[in-house]
Parts: C-alpha cells; structure tokens; sequence
C-alpha cells in the first residue's frame, strides 16, 4: 500500500472510530458548507436553532430563538435571523510546527457529519499532522447550544470568537462573554405598521481548557487552547399571553443564569444528559425497509444517485428519520410551534415571511407528529393556536360580525394574520387538536384544550353556512386555495365544515356535555351539501362542475376529505374515493415539495402504495432552486425539502406519508361496543419495501403498533395500548379482533 494511503487508513481509524456503528443515521459530507439552505446541518432544541457550516479555518454558526418576531395582532410580521457566532482560526499559532502528512499545506479526509439517532453534529479533519474535532448540539433541558472545538495536540488552538446580531447591534465583550442585546421599536418588514417591540439577548461564553481567553474590542481570543467549549443561549422577552400584551421578563436573566449553569454542569455532563432526552424521544421508531442501503457515500451524492434505477432505500430510511430528528429539533413541549422552516431562518425578510401559513403548511408540519410517536412535540401547535383565539375572534367580529374566529393564509405569532382570508383553515387547524385526543386518549386534553376551540369554530360556520332553495347547507363566499373564484359551496370550506362538526359531535359526546349544541350541529351536518361527482368521473372542487382535467394546481384542496380528513375512505365512499383518485391523478405527479409530500398520504389512503412510492422519485430529487417559485420542488444536499426554496412542511408531510403507507387507524364510534380502533397494516405497500419491519408507530386509540413483514406480507405484530382496548384489524387481506 503507497505511504499515502497507508496514512489516510490509520487516520481514518482513528479519527472515525464511531464508524462501526450505525451508520444508516448519519448525514455526512466531505467539505464544509458554503451555502445556508443547501449545504449547512441544522441542530434544535426547540427554543434555539442553529446552521452549522463546519468550517475549517473560519467556522460558522447562524442562530435562531424561537420567538424573534417582528409583528403584531394585526400583522403576521415575520420571523426573524438572530444572528451569527464565527470562530476564526490563527493558523500561524494553531500550527507550530508543521506536521508529517505528506500535503502538510491541506487539510485532509474532512467529514462533516450529523449523527440524527443522538442529534450530535461533528467534524474531523487533519491539518499539518494536527487532528481536529467539532462537535455540536443543542440540549433541551439545557437551553443553550453547546460547542466543542478540540485538536490531539496540545495548545494547538488560537484564535477569536465573535458574536454578530442580524439587527445591527453592538457586541460586548467582558471576561469571556460575549453580549448582544437590543428591542425593535423602529424594525418594520415590508415598510409597514410598528410593532410591538421585543427586547432581545444572546449571550456567547468561551471555555479554554488550557490556554488562555480574553475579551478584547468585542471579540474573544483564545490562545494556546487543547480546546475550547463555545455556549450560546439567546430569549426574548415573549410572553405566551395576550393579556400581558405578549411581554413577561426581560431576557437577560434568563440567558445568563442558563449560560451559568451550564458551565458549572461542564461539557461531559451537558453532553450525557443530552443524548439521553434527545434519544429517549428518537428511539421510539425504529424502521427498516429492507433494500439497498448506501450509508457510505456522502449524503449530497447519495441524493444524486438515488433517481438510478434501483432505489437507494436507505436514503427513504434516513429521510423518514431525519423528519423526526427535524420536528423534534424544532418543537419542543413548553415552546412555540415549527414555522415554515422549522426554526431555522437566515434572513430578516424570509420567504413567505416564514410564519404558520393555514391554507396547508403549517397543518401539515403537524401531520406526523401523532403517528410518528411525537404527541409531545405537537403541544407547541396546540398552546399557540389556543393563544390567539381571541385575537382571531375580535379580527373575525369585525370582518363579519359573526361568531367563532377564522384566520388569513398567513399568520404570526401574535395572531396577526394577513393576505387572503382562508375560512376553511379553522377547521383544519382545530381538526390538529381532536386527532390529539384520538392518538392518546386524553379526556382532559379534550375538554380543556381543544373542544372549546372547535366549538368556537363551529360557531363561526353555523354563521356562515346559507341554505339553498331545497334547504341544502352550503358555505358562502369560500376559497379554495389558493386559485378559483370566491364563491358559494366550495368542496375545501364544505369539507372541512363536515369534519369539524363531526369531530365536535364526538366529542361533545365523549364529554357527556352540549347536548343541545351537538343536536344543532348533528342536524346542519346532515344538510351540509356533500362530495359531488362531475362530468370526467372527477371529485368537484367546486359546487359548479367547472373543474378543468388540465388543472396542475399544486393547491388539493377538495381532497381534504381524503386526507387528512375522513369523510372520503375506499371503504365506506367506494364511489368518491374513485372520483378522488381521478382529479389527483389529474393534478399529476410533479409539484412542489409539500404538494408532493401530501399527495404521498392522499395515495397512501387511497391504498395504492406503489403511486405513493412513485412519489418519491419528486421529493427526493436534486434541486438547486433558491428563489421563491411554486412548481418543481425536491432536496438540497442538507435533505432540507424544497418547495422551492427550503420549506420543512415538506419533510414532515414525507414523515406522515410513509406512516400512512404503513399503517392507519380509525377511532370506532363512541357508542361502539365490540371495538374501540381499526388499524389497517400496511395499506399501501410498494413492492420495493419487500421485507421489512417498524416498531413504535401509534394509531387512533392510544395504540403503540410494531409490524415485521416479507414480501409484502406481515409476519408478526404487535399492539399495546396505553389502556386495554378492542381492535378491529386488517391484515393481509383478512380481519381480525385483538385485544391490545
Ligand atoms: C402556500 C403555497 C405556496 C407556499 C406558501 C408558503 O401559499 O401555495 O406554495 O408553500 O404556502
């Protein structure tokens, strides 16, 4: 063996010892990032989320703090950049002597990696005979994001850590702390109204193990370090509570007592009790879809190769498990919901203002969590939705006089919701809260949290409904979004009426309360104008059989009742779930990232597995695309999705799909007595995940499901209740009573 590669196979032994473990978790690149959407690896707590770039002489790392909005009640405003800690290398003092590599001059076998089963990001790379190592992540029971600079020789690090704020602010710098802080009176987006100003602070602490730190001129250096350990926390002074005018504490406080503690805690320390909540959550779901598996070649080629035509079905694999690592990364219980992008945001005047959108996207963040074993991480949704009620019940007052709230496409923080007014959107949003008592059970959730809120929405379309000369219930002035006339009886508004009114008739009487209400509300449903068949045999999106077979709208509005809803199934509307597969089929394949990702789980109802799995030939596809544009979506080298350009709502409606192709699940009415669930295992099967097995998903019913098949077949399962309960279950063509 030449000495050349003899010397890169020792140090790759040494440097990646962890290469023997599991590998099909892992992302990894051979050099750092240059580009934030495409190439930089994101790292969350929920509160905070950061881009790593892994950069070799100057590294990068760009932060988010959930709750950095510009807005108001009004106004959905915008999510906002906090701003950038980069650590720069002084390569003269870094290297005192030139090491033996051959090309001393160069850095070599870079990896850059980020392991999704411990939410651990870490790059290693050799210069002049110097090992070095990153390591990142960001600690949920913590608060702060943790950062690990190390080298195997001695005083080898030098250099300075600076703190840079997206608003412009100041740094100061004392001891080894790094300070920046500011409010936004005078920030305006898009040149518009004041907002409420937000105080704001993150702090940076620079820990040398050996060496020394000092602060100087606003900046940390640190000389002759083996290694330092960068903290950062940043907060607002964001308050959860209308009330309160959405102010409580100012941040400082706060950030510094975090940063305090977790220096006294230590970098071991952080890094154990880290690993252990983060991977207590992954751990849940474990899939394996048999196939061909290509964990050895980076990340970003592996996404090249995966449109050969045997499919890469590790990558299917570790893009399921990256959604997961994603909204647990973005959406923690005690904090606010994923926007657009999760957490992560680079600019202060983001695409679609990188809000909770309702005509879809943010519902559609929310899709998987249930299935996918992460009720916890929807709370979020579940406390920001029932904080703006009010907010969009006085909107609503004065933009109707009517009862209930109703939202616009786009929405804030504060509540503020602008562009087109969406009246469907409430149900889907509250529809989001019932299935969190379907997926648990929970009868104190139910009551508290989302009965009054679909009550409320109930209300508003009780208002809003008109009846027809023969009585018939339609809704007036709709949308179905985003494209077609303002109109009467459009399918999205009938459709989603019809499911909130069902989900509250459940659940009132679940509750045992609103008898006069439920009967209301049980009597308008049955006059609700229904589903409508048109002249190609296709699902009407309008009361008027206008639809257009030529129609490639990325919007599937009128298929709400499919999925997510449940007034259209194959079982019990044969003839709708037909007209349903003709206009999707119609509306074609190739779309954007989302509208790709939702016609995933339309198919996957409509139990064809192998056009769900077409599908993904779309979703995982190259895409270079930066600017805003609405057809065409696909992944970036960090397997972020695009819609274009980076939107999350993408991976998690992925996350969702391959759930429903594995397994769905009905509650049986509340008065059924022989069953209280029907599971269906595996629905929708392509006839590529021919072996294979999933432990943890959870179904309707408070049910943890684990399933083992070959060729397509189950061979073995599993269904535990979190209470004993009677399940109906289809499996393999027969069905079955289980008690689980
Ligand atoms: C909806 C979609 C767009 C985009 C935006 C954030 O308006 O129609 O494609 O995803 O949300």
């Amino acid at each position: 063996m030449p000495a050349r590669q003899k010397y890169l196979m020792s140090a790759l032994v040494f440097l990646f010892p962890f290469c023997a473990t599991a590998e099909e978790n892992r992302l990894w690149y051979d050099k750092p990032a240059q580009n934030w959407m495409k190439e930089a690896l994101p790292i969350g707590n929920g509160q905070m989320g950061a881009m790593l770039f892994g950069g070799v002489a100057k590294d990068r790392i760009q932060f988010n703090e959930e709750s950095l909005w510009v807005g108001n009640e009004d106004d959905t405003g915008a999510y906002q950049n906090f701003g950038d800690v980069y650590i720069q290398f002084d390569e003269e003092a870094s290297v005192e002597k030139p090491g033996s590599l051959e090309d001393s001059g160069g850095v070599v076998i870079y990896r850059r990696e980020l392991d999704i089963s411990k939410a651990v990001s870490t790059v290693t790379y050799a210069k002049k005979g110097i090992k070095f190592k990153y390591d990142a992540f960001a600690s949920y029971p913590a608060k702060v994001l943790v950062f690990r600079y190390s080298a195997d020789k001695a005083g080898a690090l030098s250099g300075i850590v600076s703190l840079v704020d997206a608003h412009g602010a100041g740094t100061a710098a004392s001891g080894k702390t790094l300070t920046i802080s500011g409010a936004f009176p005078a920030y305006k987006y898009d040149g518009g109204k004041e907002w409420l100003p937000l105080n704001r602070e993150a702090r940076v602490r620079v820990l040398n193990q050996g060496g020394k730190v000092e602060a100087a001129n606003g900046k940390i250096s640190f000389s002759k370090a083996d290694s330092i350990t960068v903290l950062l926390a940043a907060g607002t002074d964001f308050q959860q509570a209308r009330s309160r005018n959405w102010r409580g504490q100012m941040p400082h406080d706060i950030v510094t007592a975090r940063l305090d503690s977790a220096e006294k805690y230590g970098y071991e320390k952080l890094l154990k009790e880290h690993i252990e909540d983060y991977s207590l959550v992954f751990n849940r779901v474990k899939l394996d879809l048999g196939g061909k598996k290509m964990a050895d070649v980076a990340t970003d080629k592996r996404l090249l190769q995966y449109q050969a035509e045997s499919p890469d079905i590790g990558l299917e694999e570790l893009i399921f498990n990256y959604g997961r690592y994603l909204l647990i990364s973005s959406s923690r219980e005690g904090g606010l919901p994923a926007n657009l992008q999760g957490k992560w945001n680079h600019s202060n005047n983001p695409p679609w203002r990188c809000d909770y959108h309702t005509d879809v996207n943010v519902e559609m963040n929310y899709w998987p969590s249930h299935p996918a074993n992460l009720s916890d991480c929807f709370m979020p949704f579940s406390a920001w939705l029932n904080s703006v009620r009010a907010v969009r019940t006085d909107a609503t007052k004065k933009a109707f006089n009517i009862r209930g709230w109703a939202f616009r496409g786009e929405s804030g923080l504060f509540g503020g919701s602008t562009w087109e007014w969406v009246p469907g959107a409430n149900a889907w949003l509250v529809q989001l809260l019932w299935q969190h008592y379907e997926f648990t059970g929970d009868k104190e959730y139910l009551k508290t949290q989302a009965y009054p809120a679909m009550k409320e929405v109930c209300e508003f379309w009780i208002d809003r409904l008109k009846p027809l000369p023969d009585g018939t219930l339609v809704a007036t002035d709709g949308f179905s979004p985003e494209q077609g006339p303002k109109e009467d009886g459009v399918s999205f508004d009938q459709q989603q009426c019809w499911d909130v009114f069902n989900n509250t008739i459940e659940a009132a009487g679940i509750l045992g309360i609103d008898k006069e209400f439920r009967d209301e509300l049980i009597a308008k449903k049955a006059k609700l104008l229904g589903p409508k068949i048109g002249t190609w045999g296709q699902l009407q999106e309008w009361m008027v059989d206008r639809d257009s077979p030529n129609n490639k709208h990325r919007h599937l509005s009128h298929l709400v009742a499919v999925y997510p809803g449940r007034q259209i199934t194959p079982e019990t509307t044969p003839d709708l779930a037909k007209a349903a597969a003709v206009s999707l089929t119609a509306r074609g394949d190739d779309s954007t990232g989302w509208s790709t990702a939702w016609k995933i789980n339309l198919w996957a109802r409509l139990r064809d597995g192998e056009h769900a799995h077409r599908l993904f030939r779309y979703l995982i596809r190259p895409c270079g695309g930066e600017q805003m544009a609405n057809e065409g979506g696909g992944m970036y080298g960090n397997l972020f999705d695009a819609c274009p350009p980076f939107q999350i709502d993408g991976n998690f409606g992925f996350l969702a799909g391959v759930c429903e192709m594995l397994m769905q699940s009905r509650l049986a009415p509340p008065d059924n007595k022989d069953f209280q669930a029907e599971i269906f295992l595996l629905p929708a099967m392509p006839a590529v995940w021919s072996d294979g097995s999933v432990k943890g998903l959870r179904a309707r019913g408070g049910i943890t499901v684990d399933i083992e098949w070959k060729k397509g077949r189950v061979t073995d399962y599993r269904l535990k209740g979190d209470k004993k309960c009677k399940v109906k279950v289809h499996v393999n063509g027969e069905t079955k009573m289980e008690s689980a």
